[in-house]
């Protein structure tokens, strides 16, 4: 998945929009994942999944933030992400069916909250770098 000039150029353009509403578009692309795709909380049994929950708010912050530093690092998303990696990998042995359809959350919820700058270019430009972004996450496998 390799991201072109004119797709950093949207990524960037895109997290500047969201500024400091990350934590709580993580923290809604989860809650969105989970009732939508109800066998994601069996990666969850530890935590309340209710709305408003005070674990899915952190949450959503912490996957915010690892998005935060990979739109800094879009020229080396392996060495930004590579400890989320091992952590996803060899811990938490997240299928990788299960990234495509936070991707696909974390979508939803830039283009309802960003409906100016989610122009179709932009959507596809945001759509490649989750896909990068997972492909990292689930590159050390096997
Ligand atoms: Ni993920 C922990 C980032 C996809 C299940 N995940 C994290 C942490 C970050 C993170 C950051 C916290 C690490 C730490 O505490 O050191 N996860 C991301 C990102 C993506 C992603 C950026 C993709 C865009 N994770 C997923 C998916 C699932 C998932 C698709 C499963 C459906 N992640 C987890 C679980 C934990 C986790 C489970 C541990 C939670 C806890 O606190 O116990």
């Amino acid at each position: 998945m390799v991201l072109s000039p004119a797709d950093k150029t949207n990524v960037k353009t895109a997290w500047n929009a969201v500024g400091g509403q990350a934590g709580e578009h993580g923290a809604e692309a989860l809650e969105r994942m989970f009732l939508s795709f109800p066998t994601t909380k069996t990666y969850f049994p530890h935590f309340d999944l209710s709305h408003g929950s005070s674990q899915v708010k952190a949450h959503g912050k912490k996957v915010a933030d690892a998005l935060t530093n990979a739109v800094s690092h879009l020229d080396d998303l392996p060495g930004a992400l590579s400890a989320l990696s091992d952590l996803h990998a060899h811990k938490l042995r997240v299928d990788p069916v299960n990234f495509k359809l936070l991707s696909h959350c974390l979508l939803v919820t830039l283009a309802s909250h960003h409906p100016a700058e989610f122009t179709p270019a932009v959507h596809a430009s945001l759509d490649k770098f989750f896909a990068a972004v997972s492909t990292v996450l689930t590159s050390k496998y096997r």
